[in-house]
């Protein structure tokens, strides 16, 4: 169970932010609505919401959950393959310090971002993309070792994140859409399957026996519904413009 959630509210920097998805710029005022309603949710999940000011000279600042892995045992500071992210890091590194006793770093040449995580109990799966490194994936996987914990890697072809196209809702139930539904090192997995039409439905999040997935996906809706999960919707379509969605916005633990 997760007991704590930290967001930092979007700057008007926004607008400058990475992406890749050509569905025009967001519009502020509504992200920040958006983002009022995504802190509603988790604190309805049970959630104790830490949110921190928005940070206007990191553009894609909101999107905490690349900056790091969180687990039982320790926090593992990333080193964002983006360069304007960098500099995310700082202050997350000392928001976490009041939480956590045993802090890690990846170091360059690795770069690592948490988007490409997945946790499923103690095994961490490590997606290789164009923001993470297998040097930053190794030391990832030495970090959980040396803590107990284990992490393998997975190469992605298609997306941006590992977990752009497949969630973990733990009892074995795993949602995937195009490349994941095939991996080998998927296939023990229940996989729930998203159709490629609703395919940003892929990025939903596990809270406490929730699952929270973006507003006007139907498909997935009653899939993960059918799977005997509480189904809360919320609108994230301003994160989208930047390539982000709901697990980005938040680092749970
Ligand atoms: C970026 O390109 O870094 C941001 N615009 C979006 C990050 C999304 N994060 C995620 O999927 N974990």
């Amino acid at each position: 169970m997760f007991k704590i959630a930290i967001v930092r509210k979007p700057g008007k920097s926004m607008l400058k932010g990475l992406t890749t998805a050509e569905l025009g710029l967001p519009d502020y005022e509504n992200a920040l609505v958006q983002h009022a309603e995504y802190i509603k949710v988790l604190k309805e999940c049970g959630l104790e919401v830490m949110v921190l000011e928005e940070d206007e000279k990191h553009p894609d600042s909101t999107f905490v959950e690349d900056t790091a892995l969180l687990t039982r045992e320790c926090a593992i500071i990333t080193n964002p393959g983006a360069l304007s992210r960098r500099g995310e890091i700082i202050e997350i590194k000392n928001v976490l310090k009041e939480y956590y006793s045993y802090i890690e770093e990846v170091q360059e040449p690795g770069t690592v971002d948490a988007g490409d995580i997945m946790m499923v109990g103690s095994h961490f799966y490590i997606g290789l993309s164009e923001r993470t490194n297998e040097k930053g994936a190794e030391q990832v996987v030495e970090y959980l070792e040396k803590y107990g914990m284990r992490g393998s890697t997975v190469n992605l072809e298609e997306v941006l994140h590992l977990k752009t196209g497949v969630a973990y809702l733990e009892r074995n139930n795993l949602v995937a859409c195009g490349e994941f539904i095939s991996k080998e090192e998927f296939q023990g997995f229940n996989i729930l399957e998203i159709d490629k039409d609703e395919s940003y439905a892929a990025n939903c999040i596990w809270v406490n026996d929730t699952v929270l997935i973006p507003r006007g996906f139907p498909k997935a809706k009653e899939m993960i519904k059918s799977e005997g999960y509480a189904v809360k919707e919320v609108d994230v379509s301003e994160f989208r413009k930047l390539d982000g969605g709901l697990s980005c916005l938040s680092l749970r633990f």
